[in-house]
């Protein structure tokens, strides 16, 4: 079987991969070495990307309604409804929600429909969720969306500040050439973060700044500079702030940054998702312009980008505030786009933003919704009132690879699109590189790709001269021959030496970056910028802040069926300081409710003291698909950054309370189940089937939890223990319940392995552990090897003592890396720390 070189389907890395096909719907996953991204690294999200692969609730063929459609009456319908609404309420009655998790061919063309051909611009994509900020901050000081470094840079930098990012969970490969530069070159470590994520953990300085003091802290520090003669800067109200950090961590901030010339200031959500982040962008900026660490090999403000193809969608225009191509409004700029795609309907001024976009839906302004590629119900803020309003809107199309999402669910037509391992484009990633992804698999069922169903609409609306592609190949084609106007408009984004690539050429594309490596532009300015106010309001005196997990991607559609992703959080924490907990009454593994003026969640609460006191923490991730009320987005404020549209994700008021219970359980099924009128339930992959984690009020109806089947259950009243075990007619476990008023459950780990497989005799489940038990491993830490937290510890106590150690040990973190902050964090629990012994 030969190799085919792709690239992973997650991160902003854009880590090149090189997948052998071993079967139908199986492939082997391995780094691609010679791919300058990643030079073979994956982190365990790319090494387990054969595990998603599966056609496990593919959606395969259109739907309208709950019937299926062949793909003619449903895209007549789709152009239909398109068609009429534009008639009856003019072309801003039509949006395309799109992501940046589509290739850049199926966002050229979404572009170009909507754009230049239905005449509005309201087409936004999740991007607005995620890198809008950052756009704008670069547009203002640097007059374009530009990213004036490359990941060499990190290499070559001697010190590295990262900003308001988990980069070891949510760029891990990143964090492994920074994790080697330090090994190679001794380059120092900042970590600005309000919390001590592991990523803190392992930097050399951790400021664990109070949310949105980024501002004030940039400021103060250039001031600084400037005092010490380091920094050229004319003076503006609110420079010279307070940097609202210890004196003493602003003094070693301080020092470090002037002795160090070389250095690149990475920032991601914990800037960009803020009510201020435009101006947290700027003020990043500002410090790197004003000392002059820009536009040379190790220096730089470098904005990372989320998604695979967040990058590819700023190109080619898929925020509603930009034509195309780096483009704008400008008379001069219309009438180029115009003539290059031979249209007189091209919109004149930009689209609405997704918050307004939503908004505009609920208003009834905007009657026709196609999403693509992203799920809104589950990750825009106030995301109670955008299921409202995608309740209602008068039509909603959805093109998914997943046949029920939070939002497919809400649709009228659903379409089935090509995912990762079978669609064929181009993504842009972080460093402006441009790599290939490449179909392993024939197209399942009658899924197709998003650029194709778009041209199809287009043909059907009268549009088919301008959408007439036969191939991947020519849209990307035409897109780079476009971009020879953003040269024209003395932009720096240029593909068009890959205009007249042949088809072949396409096929077989190296990754290459567009604009120098260090592309500094001629007319960057510093942007003064003052620092935010904090709000307080007493109802909700907590700050929300929400993220990411290591294992998981967004909305779980896809990692959420990875049995060793799984294992790393099977559940969504509340992770609060241990002195607030107390005073809300709030125990380890206990349930709290979060409540903020929007709605409330319900988490397993998690005592971090490396949380602040008056901040917490929840993931992004689950969706009610997955849980019975672990949406975080419920909760966040839809509050916006004046500037670009941005929400502010990471900061939002709220308060927390004791959920009580009656009793607790959990459950092991082959089948997914989806409890109702729980007070709590949480569901996630096994190898052979599911875990449900359960709770409730009053008594438990196991009926209803458990599926048809022989029953064998022990009951312990006086503990209020119950535990049944149901047989398929094969005599394999079809499930298992294990609950309890007062008691503790038993671990999961044993009994998650026995349903389907018949091995385990009822005694033994229903004992919760086998006749001869082997030795608990504990908490899976390497999701590799499969190795626990026990292990590692026996290992610690045998004499290993490094993360480098626990490998030759155990194997743990030996194969894709992501574990290794983990491991370390275990290590200092257990083995005093080097300023413990000092002290
Ligand atoms: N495992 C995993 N990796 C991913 C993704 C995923 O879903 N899962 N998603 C991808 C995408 S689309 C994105 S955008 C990136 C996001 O990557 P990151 O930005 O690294 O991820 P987040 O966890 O959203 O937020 C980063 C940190 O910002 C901190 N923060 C909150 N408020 C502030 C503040 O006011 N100031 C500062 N300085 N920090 C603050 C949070 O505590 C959090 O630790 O990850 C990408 N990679
Ligand atoms: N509370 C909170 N909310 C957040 C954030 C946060 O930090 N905190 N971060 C925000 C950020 S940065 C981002 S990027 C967003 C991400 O939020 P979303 O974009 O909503 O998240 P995903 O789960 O990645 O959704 C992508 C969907 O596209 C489908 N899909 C995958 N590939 C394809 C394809 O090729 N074609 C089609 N048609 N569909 C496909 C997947 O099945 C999935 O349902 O969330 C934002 N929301
Ligand atoms: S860092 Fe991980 S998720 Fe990101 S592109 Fe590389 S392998 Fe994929
Ligand atoms: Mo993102």
């Amino acid at each position: 079987m030969s190799e085919i070189r792709t690239t992973c389907a997650y991160c902003g890395v854009g880590c090149g991969i090189r997948a052998e096909v071993t079967g139908p719907r199986m492939v082997t996953i391995r780094g691609d070495a010679a791919h300058p991204a990643n030079f073979g690294r994956l982190c365990s999200k790319g090494t387990h990307l054969g595990e998603t692969v599966g056609l496990e609730g593919r959606l395969l063929h259109p739907m309208i309604g709950e019937k299926r459609a062949d793909w003619g009456s449903a895209l007549d319908l789709v152009a239909e409804r398109m068609r009429a609404t534009i008639e009856r309420h003019g072309p801003d009655s039509v949006a395309f929600y799109v992501s940046g998790q589509l290739l850049t061919e199926d966002y050229y063309a979404a572009n170009k429909l909507l754009k230049g051909f239905v005449g509005t611009a309201n087409i936004d994509t999740n991007s607005r969720l995620c890198m809008a900020s950052a756009v704008a901050a670069h547009n203002r000081s640097f007059g374009e969306d530009l990213v004036p470094c490359s990941y060499t840079d990190l290499e070559e930098a001697d010190l590295v500040l990262l900003v308001g990012s988990n980069t070891a969970w949510c760029h891990p490969v990143i964090w492994q050439r920074i994790e080697a530069a330090r090994e190679a070159r001794g380059t120092r470590i900042v970590v600005i973060d309000p919390r001590r994520t592991e990523t803190a953990e392992q930097a050399d300085l951790h400021i664990a700044i109070a949310p949105d003091g980024d501002t004030a802290l940039f400021n103060a520090l250039l001031h600084a500079l400037a005092e010490r003669g380091l920094a050229q800067v004319e003076a503006w109200d609110g420079l010279a702030c307070d940097p609202g950090i210890p004196a003493a961590h602003f003094a070693a901030l301080v020092d470090l940054v002037a002795a160090s010339p070389r250095m690149v200031t990475l920032f991601s959500m914990g800037a960009n998702q803020s009510t201020g982040g435009t101006d947290k962008g700027n003020a990043i900026i500002n410090l790197h312009l004003a000392t002059g660490r820009i536009g040379q090999p190790g220096a730089g403000p470098f904005s990372m980008t989320g998604q695979p193809n967040a990058m590819g969608g700023r190109e080619v225009g898929g925020l509603a505030n930009t034509l195309a191509c780096h483009l704008g409004f400008s008379q001069d700029e219309r009438e180029d786009v115009a003539a290059f795609w031979k249209t007189n309907r091209l919109c004149t001024a930009p689209g609405l933003k997704a918050v307004d976009l939503f908004r505009a839906i609920d208003a009834g302004k905007v009657r026709f919704l196609w999403v693509m590629a992203t799920n809104p119900a589950v990750s825009m803020p106030d995301a109670g009132f955008v299921r409202a309003a995608l309740a209602k809107v008068e039509t909603l199309i959805v093109s998914e690879v997943i046949a029920d999402t939070d939002t497919a669910r809400l649709a009228h037509i659903r379409l089935p699109a090509l995912g990762w391992g079978e669609k064929d484009g181009t993504v842009t990633n972080s460093e402006r590189r441009v790599s290939r992804q490449r179909a392993l698999f024939a197209p399942p069922g009658e899924a197709r790709a998003d650029w194709a169903i778009i041209a199809d609409v287009a043909r059907r609306l009268g549009h088919g001269a301008a959408f007439d592609w036969n191939c991947s190949a020519e849209v990307f084609r035409e897109y780079a021959a476009m971009t020879a106007l953003a040269a024209r408009h003395g932009k720096r984004l240029d593909l068009s030496a890959h205009a007249t690539l042949s088809d072949q050429q396409y096929d077989a594309l190296e990754p290459f970056q567009w604009g120098s490596a260090q592309a500094l532009p001629t007319d960057a300015k510093i942007v003064p910028v003052r620092p935010a106010q904090a709000r307080f309001d007493p109802a909700f005196p907590l700050r929300l802040n929400t993220g990411r997990y290591r294992d998981q991607w967004h909305t779980m559609t896809r990692t959420g069926l990875s049995p060793r992703l799984s294992q790393h959080r099977r559940e969504p924490l509340l992770e609060v300081h241990p002195e607030d907990a107390t005073v809300t009454g709030l125990a380890e593994g206990a349930l709290a409710r979060v409540v903020t003026p929007q709605g409330s969640a319900v988490f397993r609460v998690a005592l971090d003291p490396g949380q602040r006191r008056g901040e917490i923490f929840v993931p992004m991730h689950w969706t009610d698909a997955m849980a019975g009320e672990g949406r975080s987005n419920r909760l966040v404020a839809p509050e916006v950054d004046p500037v670009s549209g941005q929400p502010g994700f990471k900061n939002s008021a709220a308060r927390i309370e004791p959920v009580t219970v009656d009793w607790r359980g959990f459950l092991v099924s082959a089948q997914a189940s989806r409890p109702q009128g729980l007070a709590y339930w949480v569901a996630s992959r096994l190898t052979q089937g599911w875990l449900t984690e359960l709770a409730g009020q009053g008594s438990v109806d196991v009926d209803a939890l458990l599926p048809e089947g022989e029953r064998i259950e022990v009951a312990d009243a006086t503990r209020g223990m119950r535990r049944v075990v149901v047989l398929a007619p094969d005599g394999t476990v079809a499930a298992a319940l294990y609950v309890t008023r007062r008691g503790t459950l038993p671990p999961r780990e044993w009994i998650a392995t026995q349903v389907g497989l018949g091995q385990a005799a009822p005694a033994e489940l229903l004992a919760a552990r086998p006749a001869s038990p082997a030795p608990d491993p504990g908490p899976i830490v390497c999701v590799c090897h499969g190795i626990g937290a026990r292990n590692i510890e026996t290992a610690a106590r045998g004499g290993a003592c490094t993360v480098a150690a626990i490998g030759a040990a155990t194997a743990a973190g030996t194969n894709c890396g992501s574990c290794r902050p983990a491991i370390a964090r275990l290590l200092a629990t257990i083995t005093p720390s080097s300023e413990e012994k000092a002290a």
